[in-house]
């Protein structure tokens, strides 16, 4: 059965759609400009289940942040602080390995470490903190440093991308969370974020890291001073890297929370706004596996609901959440695993949960085996 197409600019979309024909620039902006939430959502949905059948994964994770001091005064974050303000934090390395085992008993499958681009921590630093990690933590997956990071401790040190990723993959990091994309507008960029690589810095580092064998995850941030055209082109480059590497796994789209932020005139984004983006998100990137509806960026309800249309994750528990939070974000910062299995059974959804690589963890009520 083929649903009512309310807007008739979408049906030749939804012709493509159904034989698996890729999506161009001019139609993704239709998509965008579309109120026909269902049909988009329809059409989300029959490539998720065409790529990943009724599962919906997620995680057992936790997110460490190191520092919050940032040399970048980026307009779009709330989290960042300058080395000499009194709420300022950094970690020791001691503090850093320690805070990794509060909660461990959940069984702990992937650590998320991303901090502020601080003056004074360098390379060397960090890969003792990810050789730490992996000597205490062996059996968890380090994904680890955004693009960004790595650019910076790149220019620091002095020495190319190249060799940063090197040493950072050496030291024991698995695989690259997808932050600091943004969008890759350079308009956009000046105003949001103007101390951070731009965007073909950013697709640069991805394409390095992986073929150096790090895969890594995508994002963009949309719903502040962006046009249509400008979300269409970064997922565009997106996909355009996609073929070239294979490398990325994920792609999260992250609506801008404004509280605290430079930007704190906007206003957040619609449910409306974030389910479309969503199910856009799955029809424009065809060539990366999978979307993920972050719960803490969108709260729970939402991601729940766009596991119908485009989204086949949800994040993990995450345990202990500061960027959106310091951002006004008024989700938990913690789902236990029961309640993430609940709000996938309620949607219709079979959950697996996952490993940062996609495979699925079986539990026993003591311990879980990764299932090859
Ligand atoms: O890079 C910062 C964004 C990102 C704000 O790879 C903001 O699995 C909204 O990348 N409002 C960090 N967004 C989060 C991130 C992420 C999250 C979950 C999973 C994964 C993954 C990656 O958050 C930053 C930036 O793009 N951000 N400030 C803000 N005020």
């Amino acid at each position: 059965m083929e649903p009512i197409i309310d807007d008739v600019r979408l049906k030749p979309i939804f012709q493509k759609v159904k034989a698996g024909e890729r999506l161009n620039f001019e139609e993704g902006v239709t998509l965008y400009r579309s109120p026909d939430i269902l049909t988009l959502g329809y059409m989300a949905n029959l490539v998720r289940e065409r790529l990943n059948g009724n599962v919906t994964y997620f995680n057992v994770n936790r997110h460490i942040n190191p520092t919050d001091v940032c040399v970048a005064s980026c307009r779009l974050c709330a989290f960042g602080k300058k080395a000499k303000d009194p709420h300022s934090y950094t970690m020791s390395l001691e503090q850093v390995w320690e805070t990794a085992g509060h909660g461990y008993n959940e069984a702990v499958t992937e650590f998320h470490i991303v901090g502020g681009l601080h003056p004074e921590l360098t390379l060397d630093w960090f890969c003792e903190m990810i050789r730490g990690l992996k000597l205490r933590y062996p059996q968890v997956h380090l994904k680890a440093f955004t693009m960004v990071e790595v650019a910076y401790l790149a220019k620091r040190g002095k020495i190319p991308v190249r060799e940063t990723l090197e040493r950072l993959k050496e030291a024991g990091v698995d695989s690259m969370p997808g932050g600091g994309a943004e969008i890759f507008s350079e308009r956009v960029r000046r105003i949001i974020c103007d101390h951070k690589i731009d965007g073909n810095e950013w697709i640069e580092a991805a394409r390095i890291a992986h073929q150096i064998g790090l895969k890594s995850n995508c994002t963009m941030l949309y719903g502040h001073i962006e046009t249509e055209e400008d979300r269409v082109d970064h997922l565009i480059r997106l996909r355009a890297l996609q073929d070239e590497t294979h490398g990325f796994v994920t792609f999260i789209p992250l609506a801008f929370h404004p509280a605290n932020t430079a930007l704190n005139h906007l206003s957040s984004t619609s449910g409306f706004d974030d389910i479309k983006q969503i199910a856009i998100s799955r029809l424009m990137l065809d060539n990366i596996p999978h979307i993920k509806a972050y719960w803490i960026m969108m709260t729970p309800s939402v991601a729940q609901i766009a596991q119908r249309f485009g989204a086949n994750d949800l994040d993990g528990t995450v345990v202990e959440e500061k960027i959106y939070h310091d951002a006004g974000a008024q989700t938990k910062q913690h789902l236990h695993r029961q309640e993430l299995l609940r709000i996938i059974r309620e949607a219709g959804r079979e959950p697996v949960e996952r490993d940062t690589t996609y495979r699925p963890v079986q539990r026993t009520e003591s311990a879980f085996t990764v299932l090859v």
